[in-house]
């Protein structure tokens, strides 16, 4: 309830229309640790990183410690505690792409996104308006959830007479508001979600991991709301207006709504308490709740906090963003899965190569470098569920899941920082198609970098610098694009890869997308995962098509409008060197 007085208070406008589904992995480091060490499961545990716990397993919670707690610390609580290095992350990693694939695999609109290692987003908006119009309201504790438009056998039997797992909210209220259940949509695009949640969580538990998950209407809702019941269990928020949804937001310390840091959460408290607030930046702490903040008398709309917070060299849009989460308002959307990287490509750079044996030498690391690179992103285990392209294929041989069909050698002279001479713009690139060699599975990785570079790269550099000596050169770039499916089977052409992604069988797959830890992680090499809708040029070598430039820089052709802003993009990369 607003307190009086407070008319003229006008929350932002909400969007009730998607459902997403959040899932936080329990204790997952410690998940992982245990599912490798299956003894560990009923030890109190707890998983180190530089000195402090990162996380521990519930049965250590139960016994007081807390995740971030000092070793010290846990140590004095729970003397029993078993304490395991985490410092390798590759471990997790593995986990969190398997369990993403998991999840990602019953998306229909392909809006799967990743948070750090073990929180995934999934707006099931499509699938749950699908099955709610299925819902035959004769019969609606025998319903039947579809999990494919086309395979009616792929799904599972519920009942839409109740909700499965938590829910938090009011529900007498939320009863009394519908007469007639399949008359309030909202209520009932809930309760399927809740069902498809367990189903799902089911399904991560398949792959031995259970996690926690909250369902709402919008990304902010659903992590906050998922909290309410941890380990392996689910929340659904029942606020079918907006006052259930103040009166949920409002409980929250003004630190614990993700999107509000520490620095609002200090501006923000010191408001309402009327004091200055001297707090360490990484404190969670806060004693102000955000509904202290909604209903503050002097804070009605979002120019008061524009005053609070906007001060010089606060992000844009920030007091706006901080009223609209305060209400419970994210429009946010869940972003896309990536699957597979348009175009991958390793660079190095040199002082200055004039020989041709160095030349071919660094070709090599570099073509090395870019096949490792290949077979971590575009190879694939074959398994016994593989989606057989090629029935007759080995079972034990591992499959591609994209395959470039273009080659791109880049190079540039180098430019000394002491000539004192502007930077050399004068990169050139030359493509041509990747020899199928490149996916042999029975050529060693040697043999396929020893022929390419003989055979593809060393003919392309001399056609890219002609002269017979003196090149100067200070940049090797390789780079694979044009991204197609596997060929499909023997003597079958390549598929285009968005016919390929349109199966939900082949979204199965796990296309080793590590979204969000970065492509280009080798030491002095570059690597480009942008979307590269320009690179659509086929054939031999790379020639400008109508209506497109191509850049001297970076090889990529682009729309003539949009070179100036590509060549900017250039120059800042170049400034921040
Ligand atoms: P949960 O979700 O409460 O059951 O427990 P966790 O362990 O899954 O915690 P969560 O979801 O906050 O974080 C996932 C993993 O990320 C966790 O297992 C350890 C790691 N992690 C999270 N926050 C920190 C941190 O501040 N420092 C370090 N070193 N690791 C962290
Ligand atoms: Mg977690």
């Amino acid at each position: 309830m607003e307190p009086p007085g407070h008319s003229k208070r006008k929350a932002p406008r909400r969007r009730d229309d998607r459902v997403i589904l959040h899932f936080d992995l329990d204790c997952f480091y410690a998940q992982c640790v245990e599912n490798q060490q299956p003894s560990l499961k009923t030890l109190p545990l707890g998983i180190r990183q530089k000195g402090i716990l990162a996380t521990c397993n519930y049965v250590a919670r139960r016994r007081g410690v807390g995740k971030l707690t000092t070793l010290a610390e846990a140590k004095r609580l729970c003397p029993d505690l078993v304490i395991v290095d985490g410092e390798d992350l590759s471990p997790f990693r593995d986990v969190s792409k398997r369990l993403y694939a998991v999840l990602r695999s019953h998306s229909w609109n392909g809006k799967a996104e990743r948070l750090g290692l073990d929180e995934i987003f999934l707006d099931v908006t499509d699938i749950v308006s699908y099955n709610l119009e299925l819902l035959n309201r004769s019969s609606l504790a025998h319903s039947y959830f579809c999990l494919s438009r086309t395979d009616p056998e792929q799904g599972f039997e519920f009942d839409a007479t109740s909700f499965s797992g938590c829910v938090h909210g009011d529900t007498n209220e939320a009863d009394a508001a519908r007469g007639d259940p399949l008359g309030d949509t909202l209520y009932m695009r809930l309760l399927l979600a809740s069902h498809l949640a367990k189903y799902l969580r089911l399904k991560i538990e398949d792959e031995g991991y259970t996690a926690a998950c909250g369902i709402s209407t919008n990304k902010l809702l659903a992590k906050l709301v998922g909290n309410k019941n941890k380990p392996q269990n689910q929340t659904t928020l029942l606020a079918l207006n907006e006052d259930a949804i103040f009166a949920f937001m409002d409980e929250h310390g003004l630190r614990k709504v993700p999107g509000i840091g520490s620095k609002v959460t200090r501006i923000l408290e010191g408001f309402v308490l009327e004091k200055e607030i001297d707090r360490d930046m990484h404190s969670m702490e806060c004693s102000v709740t955000a509904g202290q903040v909604r209903t503050h008398p002097l804070i009605q709309n979002p120019s008061v906090l524009d005053n609070l917070l906007g001060g010089r060299g606060s992000e844009r849009g920030l007091s706006s963003k901080v009223w609209r989460l305060l209400h419970g308002v994210d429009d946010t959307e869940v972003k896309p899965a990536r699957v597979v990287p348009t175009q991958i490509s390793i660079e190095d750079t040199y002082k200055g190569l004039n020989d041709v044996s160095e030349i071919r030498r660094e070709m090599g690391l570099i073509t090395a470098s870019l096949l490792r690179r290949m077979h971590a992103d575009l190879l694939d285990e074959d398994d016994s569920q593989a989606l057989t392209q090629n029935p007759s294929s080995s079972s034990s041989s591992r499959r591609w899941i994209a395959c470039p069909r273009t080659i791109r050698l880049t190079t540039r002279p180098y430019t000394a920082p002491a000539d004192g001479k502007p930077y050399n713009w004068a990169r050139a690139s030359r493509s041509t198609e990747l020899p199928s060699f490149v996916f042999s599975q029975s050529m060693t990785s040697e043999q396929i970098v020893g022929r390419l570079v003989v055979e593809t790269l060393m003919p392309l550099f001399q056609k890219l610098n002609p002269a017979p000596k003196g090149w100067n050169t200070g940049l090797i770039n390789v780079c694979v694009a044009n991204m197609a499916g596997p060929a499909t089977g023997q003597g079958g052409g390549v598929r285009d890869i968005g016919v390929m992604f349109r199966r939900q069988d082949d979204l199965l797959r796990e296309f080793r997308n590590d979204h969000g830890e970065g492509w280009g992680d080798e030491p002095g090499f570059a690597s480009d995962d942008d979307d590269n809708i320009w690179d659509e040029h086929r054939g031999q070598t790379a020639s400008q098509e109508e209506g497109s430039e191509q850049c001297p820089l970076c090889g990529h052709f682009l729309p003539s409008f949009a070179f100036a802003a590509h060549e900017r993009f250039h120059s800042m990369e170049i400034n921040g060197d």
